[in-house]
């Protein structure tokens, strides 16, 4: 069998919950031809990357899947780019709000996912639910772990990327989509079976 970490994010900005996690615990152990691992990361610049590096060198994966929450959001996203910038709005779970900082110091701008981003939402699609692919990961900490793994394994066989997921609906207040648990695993579940 193939190795996929997964990982989610702890809760931030003042939410007690984060989908991604909550999703990511729920997801079945074996899912085709891959076996997961899955890990949750803290919602912070440099340390969440840094934790899923730690936890590659050991297990080895063939391919990484980052989870993380955006709210507002009506389906599930899976990102096309990376860009090598720190812009926080708010501050992470550590204090920091970096602004106009690079990434990595000597990175290019910008990297796509590795990951097959639209047979992804095609499979997401098919079981009924609202997917389209996302230009834009933001600036925040999903998009620092998001460039941080490209960075790291460009040039190997290391399969990785985002995707974004919705709020839950103990999150949306009125008119904000959302998307339920059984969704959400249902979705991510349909993304990881397109995977080689
Ligand atoms: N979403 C944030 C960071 C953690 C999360 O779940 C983001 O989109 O950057």
């Amino acid at each position: 069998m193939k190795t996929l970490l997964i990982t989610g994010f702890d809760p931030f900005g003042g939410e007690n919950i984060n989908p991604s996690w909550e999703t990511v615990k729920r997801l079945p152990d074996e899912i085709g031809s891959y076996q997961l691992h899955k890990l949750q990361i803290p919602t912070r610049f440099g340390v969440a990357a840094e934790k899923v590096l730690e936890t590659a060198r050991m297990i080895v994966p063939d391919a990484i899947i980052s989870v993380g929450q955006a709210g507002g959001r009506k389906g599930i996203t899976p990102e096309v780019v990376a860009i090598n910038l720190q812009e926080a709005s708010i501050p992470d779970n550590a204090g920091h709000q970096p602004t106009d900082t690079p990434v990595a110091a000597h990175g290019p701008a910008a990297y796509f996912s590795t990951l097959p981003v639209r047979r992804m939402v095609e499979s997401i699609r098919e079981t009924g639910l609202p997917s389209n692919l996302s230009f834009s990961a933001g600036a925040f900490v999903c998009n620092d772990v998001m460039y941080t793994l490209l960075h790291h394994f460009q040039g190997t066989q290391v399969q990785c990327g985002f995707i974004h997921v919705p709020f839950l609906p103990e999150q949306a207040k009125e008119n904000v989509p959302c998307l339920s648990l059984d969704e959400m695993v249902k979705g991510i579940t349909a993304a990881i079976a397109a995977l080689e």
